[in-house]
């Protein structure tokens, strides 16, 4: 079912009606979720991550569903990146139709992610250029969060504040090829475009699916502080040879910080966001490159968190201000709290 319009006054009508689309198949995605089998179809989507039935199944309705909003102009999803065309006008989605696949058979929550953008292809932008972003998250409740910049548009988290301030060139290059990965292979090279002040929306808005299939509005101002004892650190294989994340990882556990991790990214960062503190990081090294995609995981769910004050980096800029070069792009990261995103940098700037 669509979310209530009447806590989506003010948005621009399309953009409210994108939303509401994607609030309409979350609804589905949870149904088909409640007895869907975790049996891989024998296919392999353009990453080569095996594929699930329900991966592709997910893939398949949402991308339908897309095509019947008429605020909906193009769409492209991890399953199938290259951006592809469709008849409504507004808006392009990119989706994630369901993060942690390799989880499912283990009965954890799993995600879906949407990343909003005005008009055609999101390539040559970087991602501070979305209208909004959301993802559901699929555990013992369905929740679906959905977050906008403010008019003045989202700017560089803490972590970053001095690149904006001129420390740092406005636009440090370097390549992501063709094939999603970035030119040292491991994630760390990219194009970064900074940009302008510091706002939180506080238009981050979280709602439970109901029984009776309606959404009910939860929360309309999830925020994040600036300081947390709680770690996610994902990719934990690359501290082998990352000495910084392995320096990062034994600081945050002298300090008694907790482990909060699940192997899913968005109930990870959904964790940051329902404490309201927290960080999620993804650091690498080159036997553990960067797996995370940009277009579809990365960029969205830094605008949400970045969104409710919180912070994100790829090492050498927030992840909003790197220019999406390929939908098949992938990226380091690490979000959540600014201090502690901030304290992440020797770490995601290694290796
Ligand atoms: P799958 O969709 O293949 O399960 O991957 C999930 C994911 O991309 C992301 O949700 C997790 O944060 C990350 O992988 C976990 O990676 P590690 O197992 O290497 O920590």
């Amino acid at each position: 079912m669509a979310l209530d319009p009447k806590h989506l006054q003010g948005l621009e009508p399309e953009l409210a009606q994108v939303l509401s689309c994607v609030a309409t198949v979350v609804g589905d995605i949870s149904a088909i979720l409640r007895s869907a089998g975790s049996d891989y179809s024998g296919s392999t989507n353009a990453f080569g991550d095996e594929q699930l039935e329900v991966d592709v199944q997910v893939d398949r309705l949402i991308f339908e569903r897309l095509a019947s909003c008429s605020a909906v102009q193009g769409a492209g999803s991890e399953e199938q990146p290259e951006i592809r065309s469709l008849p409504g006008s507004g808006y392009t989605v990119v989706f994630d139709p369901l993060d942690g696949s390799s989880i499912m058979s283990a009965n954890f929550a799993v995600g879906t992610i949407f990343g909003i953008w005005p008009g055609g292809s999101p390539v040559g932008r970087a991602g501070r250029h979305q209208a909004a972003a959301a993802y559901a998250v699929y555990g013992p409740q369905t929740i679906l969060v959905w977050a906008k910049p403010r008019a003045g548009g989202l700017t560089p988290g803490a972590a970053h504040r001095a690149a904006a301030n001129g420390d740092a060139p406005g636009e440090a290059a370097a390549a992501v090829n063709g094939n999603g990965n970035s030119a040292n292979g491991n994630g760390s090279s990219h194009m970064c475009r900074s940009s302008g002040e510091i706002h939180a929306s506080h238009e981050v808005q979280e709602y439970i699916l109901q029984a009776d299939g309606t959404w009910r509005l939860q929360r309309s101002e999830l925020g994040i502080g600036p300081v947390s004892r709680t770690f996610a650190p994902a990719n934990l294989r690359a501290a082998g040879a990352n000495a910084e994340y392995a320096a990062l990882v034994r600081r945050w556990i002298e300090a008694a910080f907790t482990l909060r991790y699940t192997g899913g990214m968005v109930p990870d960062v959904h964790h940051i966001l329902a404490k309201g503190s927290g960080v999620f990081c993804n650091p690498c090294s080159e036997a553990a490159p960067a797996k995370l995609r940009l277009l579809f995981e990365c960029a969205p769910l830094a605008l949400i968190v970045e969104a409710a004050g919180g912070s994100s980096t790829t090492g050498q800029c927030s992840v909003l201000d790197v220019v999406v070069r390929t939908p098949n792009d992938r990226s380091k990261i690490c979000l959540g709290s600014s201090q502690l995103v901030e304290d992440s940098l020797a770490a995601m700037q290694a290796a």
